[in-house]
């Protein structure tokens, strides 16, 4: 039995989680999943980081202490949790005494080691930021994050010898090709560690900054937040400087960790931490894996640009399981992605409810009707079935690999390649025609291997999707769904009830409305134009950072004027009218357009540009009846003339709903 120790970073308690943190936890919790399916003896630890300027600055904004808004915070990244079906073995708080109780320790016993050490600290101080920076951090000389002047303080301050344990971090690196992935990401390290590494200030005087571990040997300094939360790793699994206070369990869990980190927190972790973990005469973990960074349209997420994508709506409108397959099927784990809601639509109708959805209902249907639905037997292989036969054993084969490797996206696409293949199987062997023409040995080959596609899809999606692959095992008439046989086509229980049902994922006709509403306040709420952001020295530094950055105040809208009042007269000028649309396509030439051809009752349908882009597919729009502005003057936008339009619930903030007849009526019905 391995052992899998899976960790996520502990996540500031500074703001409401967002769908990056669900990003790393769910797959996180896949990965544990994965492993104990395989019979692995796993442990997976999340948590929540609770020291340092940002949240006390977070607390101070809000008017509570320290303590009480961690408490709270600490709770919304537990529901988070809940929410998306992640299943942590643990849950770790850096306020928890456990935890601060084993910093100490560790302090104390690094002190006496002689690997702390007290000196000035210099550097440019900005009180705004509240944070030292370098020279070269500097733009024209003020701080970068704020603009503000920056004056030259030197200050007392205590130290770790990073800088003495560098050159076997580089040996470490160059022994085990394992240990830092993906292999994109090493580059970024060993580039780093070609310069001389320092040593890393520790420490925070109380008079500027007070929430956080009392360093045990100076009652004047609390212990700087990284070096404070990189030990959650340690103190979670029973870990004590002194073997004698150890846990049994530490054994157990060290070495065997998989550290997954976004790619803002691998400087920290594969130097701070490695380094520290030498220091205390521990190896480092056996991998950390940097994975890339969600974007929102292009731009990074930001409370002050009103793009922060909330997992908990996300859920509400999508499902938790859509979320989970969406966010690790579609960036590759090492690599950045951006984040749209057309991008989840798509997804999930296509890989779900088309690909997957639709393999399952047709095999189970067909067997229902035409079986007795019961899982019928195979018969003797023809020439396709061996082609299916071998694809499903290079699925077999290859998907538990990848899955282990956090190749997430690679394993999905590689078991999609037997989910098409069901399907154009399906196609190709033509069930229908076998019934009609009474070959019932043949039909009940083609559909059981069709089934057993089902199968190997629910047995290898369980770590994803673990409440509907467990549906669909059901539904294949197997009451558990194991991890096994899942490189062969022949895993069913002959004569096992079959149970079709409803489908397992219903296709998405139009965004969900909570969507359409969310996606207008953030339009509503975003300013006109990004605030040019001052260039910001990365997360990433190797010097010694004394702060964390500041958040920028949210943009605020401003009251709404109320409508002027119009006589009746006109608004009878105004000729509404139902249309019916016929045809839609993106504009050409601008993404928020749609162009539509809409029959209004008249000789010809038709064509109206309308904003529709950013809410709609255009293929949802299809056989809609939408109101229309009828008798509006003839229009060009971007090149294309509109003649009319369309109406839509949801003013300049963006469209949230469109303006539809509740009964279906004739195009060209009078609206009034
Ligand atoms: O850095 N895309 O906490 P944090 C992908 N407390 N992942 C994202 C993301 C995005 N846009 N935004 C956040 C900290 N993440 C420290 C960690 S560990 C000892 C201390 C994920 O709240 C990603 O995993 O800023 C990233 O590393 C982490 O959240 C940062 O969370």
């Amino acid at each position: 039995m391995r052992s899998i120790y899976v960790t996520t970073p502990i996540y500031y308690v500074n703001d409401k989680p967002h769908i990056g943190h669900a990003y790393t936890s769910i797959a996180a919790d896949a990965l544990c999943r994965w492993h104990r399916r395989c019979g692995d003896d796993v442990w997976m630890l999340t948590g929540t980081d609770e020291h340092g300027q940002k949240v006390l600055r977070s607390a101070a904004l809000r008017g509570i202490s320290p303590q009480a808004h961690c408490d709270e915070l600490s709770e919304h990244f537990r529901a988070l949790l809940r929410l998306v079906q992640v299943e942590n073995d643990d849950f770790i708080r850096t306020t928890e005494p456990r935890h601060t109780s084993v910093v100490q320790a560790v302090l104390q016993h690094l002190y006496d080691r002689g690997d702390i050490y007290a000196a000035d600290y210099e550097g440019w101080y900005s009180t705004a930021a509240e944070r030292f920076w370098t020279e070269k951090d500097l733009i024209d000389g003020k701080c970068p994050d704020t603009g503000q002047p920056v004056e030259w303080v030197t200050e007392k301050n205590w130290f770790f010898k990073m800088g003495k344990y560098a050159d076997q971090l580089r040996a470490w690196i160059d022994e085990n090709p394992g240990f830092l992935a993906p292999a994109s990401r090493k580059s970024e390290v060993v580039g780093a560690l070609r310069k001389e590494i320092g040593d890393l200030c520790i420490s925070r005087p109380k008079e500027r900054m007070s929430w956080g571990i009392e360093l045990p040997f100076d009652r004047d300094y609390v212990t700087y937040v990284w070096f404070d939360a990189l030990l959650n790793y340690l103190s979670a699994v029973g870990y004590h400087p002194d073997p004698a206070l150890r846990s049994p369990d530490f054994a157990r869990r060290w070495p065997a960790a998989f550290h997954l980190v976004g790619k803002d927190i691998l400087a920290t972790h594969s130097i701070y931490w490695s380094t520290m973990l030498f220091a205390l005469g521990l190896p480092p973990a056996r991998c950390l894996y940097a994975h890339g960074w969600w974007m929102v349209e292009g731009r990074k997420m930001s409370k002050s640009l009103g793009n922060v994508v909330d997992p908990t709506m996300l859920v509400r409108a999508y499902g938790a399981e859509q979320l989970r397959y969406f966010l690790l099927r579609e960036i590759p784990f090492g690599g950045d992605g951006d984040f749209s809601h057309q991008a989840f639509f798509n997804r999930t109708n296509a890989d779900l409810a088309n690909d997957l959805g639709n393999l399952a209902h047709r095999a189970l249907s067909m067997s229902e009707k035409w079986l007795g639905g019961v899982v019928p037997a195979l018969d003797a292989d023809t020439e396709a079935d061996q082609a299916l036969g071998a694809l499903a054993a290079k699925v077999g084969e290859g998907f538990g690999p990848l899955f282990e490797a956090a190749q997430f996206s690679k394993a999905l696409e590689l078991l999609w390649e037997l989910v098409s293949a069901g399907n154009k199987y399906i196609d190709s062997q033509a069930p229908w025609a076998l019934n009609k023409a009474g070959q019932v040995v043949r039909l009940g080959g083609v559909l059981r291997r069709s089934l057993e596609i089902c199968r190997i899809a629910a047995a290898l999606l369980a770590p994803i999707l673990p409440t509907k692959a467990q549906e669909l095992a059901d539904k294949l008439g197997l009451p558990e769904n194991p991890l096994q046989r899942v490189g062969s086509l022949d895993g069913l229980i002959d004569g096992a009830p079959l149970r079709c049902g409803d489908p397992l994922f219903p296709r998405l006709l139009e965004l969900p409305a909570e969507v359409s509403a969310a996606l207008s306040a953030a339009l509503a709420e975003a300013p006109p134009e990004p605030a040019p952001k001052p260039k910001k020295s990365p997360k990433t530094t190797t010097s010694a950072p004394m702060s964390e950055t500041t958040a920028a105040p949210a943009a605020e809208a401003g009251p709404a004027a109320g409508p002027a009042l119009i006589e009746y007269d006109d608004f009878a000028k105004i000729a509404l009218r139902t249309g019916l649309i016929k045809e839609a396509a993106r504009h050409p030439k601008a993404d928020r357009l749609l162009v539509l051809t809409i029959d209004l009752g008249e000789a010809q349908p038709r064509t109206i540009v309308a904003g529709l882009a950013s809410t709609y597919a255009p293929e949802v729009l299809v056989g809609q009846t939408v109101v229309v502005v009828a008798n509006l003057k003839p229009i060009k936008l971007r090149g294309v003339e509109s003649h009319g339009m369309v109406l839509a619930v949801g003013g300049d903030a963006g469209v949230q709903a469109l303006a539809t007849a509740s009964a279906p009526v004739a195009p060209g019905t009078v609206v009034r």
